[in-house]
């Protein structure tokens, strides 16, 4: 039984795929048909670190507008989050900034390090309306860690899960050794941390 607990919010356009990657990371697959979340969904899973495991709760937002204002009330008590937009979609790509706004002002004091934007659907290379380089940039400027992800494959999904968790259990930034020495490797454009500011 994991004594650490990290809350971690799943926050982004509708059709992104947050629910998509959350099951991929729970069950190691996904299912293809799109089944819009309401309100809000809630899992929890044992993540083992090199410090020691660490008990995940997972809570995955609906992107739809409809439910937009539940969104603060959850990135109000966040110690993660994760903002996932389309790579196919150039205006989910858009919204990043606006959830930006949105987790400055409800995640207050949240340093950028636990923020990760995810670019997912990087399967469907052939569909792309967003580049590797402007995502990545676009994360950078805000302070926030960038990935590539594919629900689907699936492509990074425990590795940003892993990431973001070992954000929270090393505040100081430093990556877990999986991740540093997966950076050195030839997956590495994958990952682009921004910098490693403080709350
Ligand atoms: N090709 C591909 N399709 C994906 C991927 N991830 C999700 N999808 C599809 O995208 C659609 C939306 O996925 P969801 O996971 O339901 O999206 P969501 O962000 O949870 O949507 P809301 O709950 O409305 O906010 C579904 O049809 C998924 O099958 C992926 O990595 N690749
Ligand atoms: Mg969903």
């Amino acid at each position: 039984m994991a004594d650490r607990r990290c809350k971690v919010v799943c926050v982004g356009t509708t059709r992104a795929g947050k629910s998509s990657l959350v099951q991929a990371f729970l069950y190691g697959y996904m299912s293809r048909e799109y089944a819009g979340t309401v309100g809000v969904e809630f899992h929890s899973k044992t993540v083992f670190l090199p410090d020691g495991p660490v008990r995940l709760q997972l809570w995955d937002t609906a992107g739809h507008e409809r439910f937009s204002a539940l969104v603060p009330t959850y990135l109000k008590s966040a110690e993660a989050v994760l903002l996932t937009f389309d790579l196919t979609d150039r205006a989910s790509f858009d919204e990043v900034t606006q959830y930006a706004e949105l987790i400055a002002k409800h995640a207050v004091g949240l340093a950028p390090t636990r923020v990760l934007v995810l670019g997912n659907k990087s399967d469907l290379d052939d569909q792309r309306q967003v580049s590797h380089q402007e995502a990545a940039a676009k994360s950078i400027e805000l302070g926030y860690d960038y990935m590539e992800v594919s629900a689907t494959q699936p492509t990074n999904v425990v590795r940003c899960f892993r990431h973001l968790v070992a954000q929270v259990v090393a505040p100081d930034g430093r990556l877990e050794p999986t991740c540093m020495s997966r950076l050195r490797s030839p997956c590495s454009p994958s990952l682009i941390s921004g910098p490693k500011r403080r709350s």
